[in-house]
This record gives C-alpha cells, sequence and structure tokens, in this order.
C-alpha cells in the first residue's frame, strides 16, 4: 500500500497520526517552537541581522528550525520561515520591526494588483526550498517535516491593512465594497500560495499547514468564499501532485464552520484554536480529521497544576482518536523554557 512520497516517512508518528493509523504515542509538536522564548534563538537572530535575511539565509533558517528539536525532540520540525515571504515574493515591501511586527505598502487599489509578480515567486523564494533540502538532510530520522504557508484570506490582510489589525478592517471593506477586485487578489494568492507549496514538497517537506489566523473574523458567506473556497483549491491542486501528502489546515476562530471547513476542503488535520471546546471538536469534528491543539499558550507560561491538568484534559478528550498535540496558537515570548519541557514530558508520559 502507498504509504507516502516519501520513503520511511509510515513509521514517523504524526504522519501515521494524520493518517488516521494507529500510534505508538500521542505526537506533539508546537505552533511557533522555534522563536523568541529560546535564548539560542535570540543569539542566532542578531547574527542574522533582519528578521527576513534569517528566513532567507539557509544555513541560519536551517539551525533555528532544529533548536527546539534538540531541546525537547518534538515530533515534528517546522521549517523557519513567515506567511509573509509571499507578499515580498509577490513585489509588496515587507519589513519586520523590532516590537511592532510586520510592516508592508498597503495594497489599496485593484490597479496595483498588477504589479504583482507570480511568475517569480518560486525563484524569488528559492533560499526557503534550499532550507528544507539541508534539513531533509539534518533531521532526526523519526522527526516529520513540516512546510507551510499562509491560507490567501489572512495574507490578504496583511497586504491590504499594511500590518496586524485587530478587526482586519481594510480587507473586510474592501471585499464589501468590491467584491471582484478583492477576489483577483484572494486567486493571486491561492496560485502563489500552491507554486511555493509545492515547491516545499518537492524539497522535502512531507506534510503541510495552512495557517488561516483571521479566519475567524468573517461572517458565513465570506468564509465560505475567501477561507473554505481557497482552501479547497490548493488542496486539490496539491494531492493531484502528491496524492498521499498530508496537509493540515488552521482555521482560527472558525467555530462550528471548521465542519463545513473540515469536510469540504479535505484536509487531513485540523488546528484548533483554543476558544474550541474539547468534547465539541471530539464529537463533531475527530470523525472528519485528524485533531490538532489545542492547549492555551498561556498555560504554558503559568505552568503548574493548571498547565498540566489543562493538558491531561485534552489528551483524555482526544486520545480516542487521531491526534496530534499541540496549542490553540503559537507560543508566546515570554515562555519559560522550562514549562514546554514540563509539558513534552507529561505528553510522552501519557499513553
Ligand atoms: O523578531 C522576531 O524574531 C520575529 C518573530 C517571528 C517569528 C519567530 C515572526 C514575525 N515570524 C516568526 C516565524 C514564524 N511565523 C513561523 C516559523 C517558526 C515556528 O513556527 O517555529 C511560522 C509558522 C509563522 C507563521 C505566521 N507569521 C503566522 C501564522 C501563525 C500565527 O501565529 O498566527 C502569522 C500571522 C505571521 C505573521 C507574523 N510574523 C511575525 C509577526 C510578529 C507576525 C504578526 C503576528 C500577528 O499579526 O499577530
Amino acid at each position: 500500500m502507498p504509504v507516502s512520497h516519501e520513503t520511511g516517512a509510515k513509521d514517523k508518528q504524526l504522519i501515521r497520526a494524520l493518517r488516521g493509523e494507529p500510534v505508538d504515542r500521542t505526537p506533539i509538536w508546537l505552533m511557533r517552537q522555534a522563536g523568541r522564548y529560546l535564548p539560542e534563538y535570540k543569539k542566532t537572530r542578531a547574527e542574522a541581522g533582519s528578521f527576513l535575511e534569517l528566513c532567507y539565509n539557509p544555513e541560519l533558517a536551517e539551525e533555528v528550525t532544529l533548536q527546539p528539536i534538540r531541546r525537547y525532540g518534538f515530533d515534528a520540525a517546522i521549517l523557519f520561515s513567515d506567511i509573509l515571504v509571499i507578499p515580498d515574493a509577490l513585489g509588496q515591501a515587507v519589513a519586520f520591526r523590532e516590537g511592532e511586527g510586520p510592516v508592508l505598502d498597503p495594497i489599496t487599489r485593484a490597479e496595483q494588483l498588477d504589479e504583482l509578480d507570480l511568475g517569480s515567486v518560486v525563484e524569488r523564494l528559492e533560499p526557503v526550498y534550499e532550507t528544507v533540502r539541508r534539513l531533509k538532510r539534518s533531521l532526526p530520522a523519526g522527526t516529520t517535516l513540516i512546510g507551510f504557508a499562509g491560507a490567501p484570506w489572512t495574507v490578504a490582510t496583511y497586504m491590504v491593512g499594511g500590518r496586524t489589525s485587530p478587526d482586519q478592517a481594510a480587507a473586510k471593506l474592501w471585499a464589501y465594497r468590491a467584491p471582484e477586485s478583492f477576489q483577483k487578489l484572494i486567486d493571486l494568492l491561492t496560485e502563489a500560495t500552491i507554486l511555493h507549496l509545492t515547491a516545499q514538497v518537492e524539497a522535502g517537506a512531507e506534510a503541510v499547514q495552512i495557517f488561516d489566523t483571521w479566519a475567524g473574523s468573517l461572517p458565513e458567506a465570506q468564509f465560505r468564499a475567501y477561507t473554505l473556497a481557497p482552501t479547497r483549491k490548493i488542496v486539490h491542486a496539491l494531492r493531484a501532485r502528491f496524492p498521499n501528502l498530508p496537509v493540515i489546515g488552521f482555521p482560527r476562530g472558525s467555530g462550528a464552520l471548521a465542519i463545513d471547513y473540515a469536510r469540504e476542503t479535505e484536509i487531513s488535520g485540523i488546528g484548533l484554536d483554543t476558544g474550541m471546546s474539547p468534547a465539541w471538536a471530539r464529537d463533531n469534528l475527530q470523525p472528519l480529521a485528524c485533531l490538532q491543539g489545542n492547549l492555551d499558550p498561556l498555560l504554558v507560561v503559568a505552568g503548574g497544576e493548571m498547565m498540566r491538568e489543562a493538558a491531561r484534559h485534552i489528551l483524555r478528550t482526544f486520545g480516542g482518536g487521531p491526534f496530534i498535540f499541540n496549542l490553540g496558537h503559537g507560543i508566546v515570548p515570554q515562555t519559560p523554557p522550562d514549562h514546554v519541557a514540563e509539558l513534552v514530558e507529561l505528553v510522552r508520559a501519557t499513553k
């Protein structure tokens, strides 16, 4: 039976969980597991210069991807990069300012879409694929390499708003006032995402995750148009090329719409955000996809019995079906590394 397009992947616990196969133990990795909570990351980041220079330096990007694997032995390494390399590669200027997050020259008019250059995305992101090739050689045998991209809607919120916004107002207003031209942006990003994820898989990524951080701000009609439909297109395009590729979706904040999302996109795994009820997800989503989540990242900051009990509750609730332990969103910079070690130990000790 064909297990994977990659030899050896059949024995990896995380891949087995994503395929709905029995596992020896619950696989674990954490969103944003590389990053500022690790002193060794801060050191490499300083060496690289800017954040984007780190993303485009294969040697240093490989190093920061490996740092949490060395410390904790997670079941997966997630490629060190960012969702905003897509707008950067399309030709929109992106900068990351200390303490401010990403800053982009916002796209506010339909005419500006013609200036975006889909044709050079793969060429410009070649250093990212080189990082994947290096990781493929350096990762321990049981560790799954996860590639990723932002979902078109989430990336569009940054391209149109120019920065993180609490309400994604700029992108939503464009979508409401001029749905035809906004659809053009979504279609362009869907194509760019397919190209970018395809190149990562060709370079050696064994699974991919699509981060839709701002999916939860959309009303149902727009959720279906800008989150669900493009994700479905991306999954189908990837599967046409790599029939067994596990794809994880993370439609953060989608609530009950996660049922249609899982069913209609045909993703293999679904990332649950912090607010999702474990019992509800078990009953409604686990029959459709492998679940991944959903410990509150702030519980890992707090640590102690609160963290341990919440982790045990998640393990008990999801343990009967396909499941990958993770957080409900990315790990935050003030997380004590020791708390992460304790969490990994607890999950490892639970069958
Ligand atoms: O100064 C620094 O070192 C920058 C901090 C940082 C890091 C470590 C940023 C800036 N990006 C990253 C890496 C990153 N980003 C990874 C790989 C590392 C890993 O997971 O171990 C991944 C998967 C992402 C994904 C990402 N970037 C998302 C989706 C996931 C999520 O957390 O919601 C989003 C929204 C971004 C945009 C982004 N990149 C960085 C910042 C500060 C932001 C804005 C976040 C926001 O708007 O809330």
